[in-house]
């Protein structure tokens, strides 16, 4: 039993570096060297930077500490630590040419794949189950993710397609009231769940009202439609503070078309599809917009609660449709689609409670900052999670259009700063309950 356990996570394994693989050489061959190199923006790394950074943290983590092996390039790891160096100021560094950089990740996998062949994934936490192999896996799909956006801020003829997200299939709509009680939040179970969602602890929730839905294209012109972006009333002090000093009037790349709105994705230009859920909305939008809907956004646990908990059971699932991995069916994940699908796409990835959408589509904005649960511990190290904690950052959940799965599940936590929106997020909104529904 023990030799197939390991025989099936070593495929695992292979099979989540592979994928992972095989999109970061799609996110970046598909552009010209110039493109590999310039700053699409001041927000994001050069594309030839997240390249090398994939394969200095894989070399790092898996041949040098994993492994016991020589380094690679012991010489180029100041140049792609995050810490190091400002996003900003990443182009002007003297950085791995796209060719050096693509020599560089294969010889880096190559050195893994014998690694991963030797190791008995067992005797110590960081290669216990395979830990730090999923958790590069992890890194890698993150950074994907990152250069996906890169993408997205790039001018220029459009290099990715996909087909389109799905359309509705079910109507959804409303609410669901979630009772007041205790839920399992976080997992100590999940062999690769990374820190900052560790350990499992309950956590009692207020009853609470949570939308089926993510708030949609077609809601969110609403909003602008009553004027929601000149009512400081609506805004919190900051949020109005930044929403007159960044001028915003829409989210980011919709433009306006005559007495219409087109929404340009991965260089291509569109009608604004009003039914899918709004993208590329900073939290303090989302925050002007619940307070215009006289709801509020929910907290961190209480989307946990809504994604995970099974009233018939008590306990928290993996998935809100149970513990399998998430399918086409089930979830617009792993940039198959390179736009949210519709809401009521996706009946089979309901909830226990009935949420729809909560895994994939957009991240979701929470009320949240970013905190460490009781009980944390940094692992394997400080700067993954615990230097953010107590920041000037909101919580993310449920993952995008552009997440892979082995970086997403109902415990998954991502953060960013509030006015960030090159990001793929949206939000639904939650609301308190009102007396004649305790
Ligand atoms: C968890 C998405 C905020 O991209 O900054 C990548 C993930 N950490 N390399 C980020 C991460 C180190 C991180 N986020
Ligand atoms: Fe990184």
């Amino acid at each position: 039993a023990d030799h197939s356990d390991r025989d099936r996570t070593r495929a695992r394994i292979a099979e989540v570096l592979s994928r992972a693989r095989r999109r970061t050489a799609l996110l970046t061959d598909s552009v010209d060297e110039a493109d590999l190199v310039a700053q699409h923006s001041p927000l994001m790394s050069p594309l030839v930077w997240d390249l090398a950074h994939i394969g200095n943290q894989e070399e790092l983590w898996l041949v040098r500490d994993v492994g016991g092996r020589d380094a690679v390039r012991a010489d180029i790891d100041e140049l792609y630590d995050a810490f190091k160096h400002a996003r900003s100021n990443r182009p002007a560094l003297p950085l791995l040419d796209p060719e050096q950089a693509r020599g560089y990740v294969g010889s880096v996998r190559e050195k893994v794949l014998d690694v991963l062949d030797s190791s008995d994934l067992a005797g110590n936490p960081l290669v216990d189950n395979g830990f730090a192999f999923g958790m590069i896996a992890q890194h890698e799909q993150q950074h994907d993710e990152t250069m996906l956006a890169t993408h997205q801020l790039r001018i220029g003829a459009p290099v990715l397609s996909a087909p389109p997200a799905p359309t509705a299939q079910v109507p959804v709509g409303g609410e669901i009231v979630v009772p007041a009680g205790e839920f399992l939040m976080g997992t100590s179970a999940d062999p690769w769940a990374l820190d900052n969602e560790r350990p499992a602890h309950p956590v009692r929730v207020d009853g609470f009202a949570i939308d089926v839905a993510p708030v949609t294209n077609g809601q969110f012109l609403a909003f602008i439609d009553d004027g929601g972006y000149d009512r400081a009333e609506l805004w919190s002090e900051r949020g109005w503070a930044h929403r007159s000093e960044a001028g915003l009037v829409a989210p980011q790349f919709w433009e306006r078309d005559g007495d219409g709105w087109t929404r340009t994705a991965f260089g291509v230009r569109t009608p604004l599809r009003l039914d899918q859920p709004v993208v590329h909305v900073c939290w303090f939008e989302a925050e002007a917009f619940a307070r215009w809907a006289g709801k509020r956004l929910p907290t961190e646990a209480e989307w946990e609660k809504a994604a995970r908990f099974d009233p018939e059971t008590g306990a928290s699932r993996r998935f809100p449709w149970g513990e399998d991995q998430p399918d086409a069916h089930r979830a617009n994940l792993g940039q198959r689609h390179l736009e949210p699908a519709e809401v009521g796409a996706y009946p089979a990835g309901a909830s226990a409670t009935g949420v729809h959408q909560l895994i994939g589509d957009v991240w979701e904005w929470c009320s949240s900052g970013f905190e460490a649960y009781p009980g944390f511990r940094a692992f394997p190290y400080r700067e993954y999670s615990e230097v953010f904690f107590g920041g000037d950052y909101r919580i993310l959940r449920g993952g995008s259009f552009g997440t892979d799965e082995v970086a997403c599940r109902a415990t998954f936590r991502n953060w960013d700063h509030p006015i960030r929106r090159q990001i793929f997020a949206g939000f639904r909104l939650a609301r308190d309950l009102r007396e004649d529904e305790l």
